[in-house]
């Protein structure tokens, strides 16, 4: 390689990457994934579904507005996870793993701008792929308020339409790595770790 000579090179590639976006379907265990990988690296582990579940728990305005949006499986407005985003990664300086966020290609342009003002980069964007069937088989089984089969189907059509075009977003910035979400958690977290290093 032409810098391997380069000391900071050496580095940096040695290093697993700090600032990692896990995309994929409901229910392809990027929470699963995510908050194993952000304990065992020492990122913050960012997930705005965790997050607005918190809302809706604590009873806050903001949660009374997130929860029957979540409860449809639509998605809860933009404005509203940007600020609770936002506001995390503000007064954060390590490394994070963003989980279910970006959801949409809004989502996508004002992390973009976000992360431009915190002087900061997305390193690599993790994609979870998986089929349907298994998909649907794994959020029944969780059993969640807005895990029952029509409001799985819904949101998994959310997905199609408003999250699935932000893997051409990412492969066209060069950041997309694609992982087989099928096996065991452990089977899967070594594919992940493969893609990190
Ligand atoms: P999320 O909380 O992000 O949840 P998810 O996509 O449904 O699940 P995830 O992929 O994380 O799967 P998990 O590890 O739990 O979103 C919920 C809702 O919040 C959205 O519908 C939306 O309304 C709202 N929301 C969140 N972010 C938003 C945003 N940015 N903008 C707007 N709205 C937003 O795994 C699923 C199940 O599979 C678990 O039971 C797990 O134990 C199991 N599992 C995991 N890995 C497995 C494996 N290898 N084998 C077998 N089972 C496995």
């Amino acid at each position: 390689h032409p810098f391997s000579s380069c000391p900071d090179f050496v580095v940096r590639s040695a290093a697993m990457k700090q600032r990692l976006l896990f995309l994929g379907p409901p229910g392809a265990g990027k929470g699963t994934q995510a908050q194993q990988l952000a304990e065992s690296q020492g990122l913050l582990h960012l997930s705005t579904g965790d997050l607005l579940r918190a809302e809706v728990a604590a009873g806050t305005d903001l949660g009374k507005e997130a929860e029957a949006v979540m409860a449809r499986g639509e998605l809860v407005s933009d404005a509203l996870v940007l600020a609770i985003v936002r506001s995390r990664l503000q007064a954060h300086t390590g490394g994070w793993l963003l989980d279910g966020f970006p959801r949409n290609v809004a989502q996508a342009d004002a992390l973009a701008q976000l992360l431009e003002e915190l002087d900061q980069q997305i390193e690599v964007v993790v994609l979870m792929e998986l089929d349907d069937a298994v998909l649907v088989q794994r959020l029944l089984g969780r059993g969640r308020a807005d895990d029952n089969e029509a409001v799985i189907r819904h949101r998994l059509e959310v997905y199609r339409q408003q999250t699935e075009p932000l893997i051409a977003y990412y492969r066209e910035r060069g950041l997309l790595q694609s992982v087989e979400a099928a096996g065991t958690v452990e089977a899967i977290a070594e594919r992940i770790r493969g893609v990190l290093g």
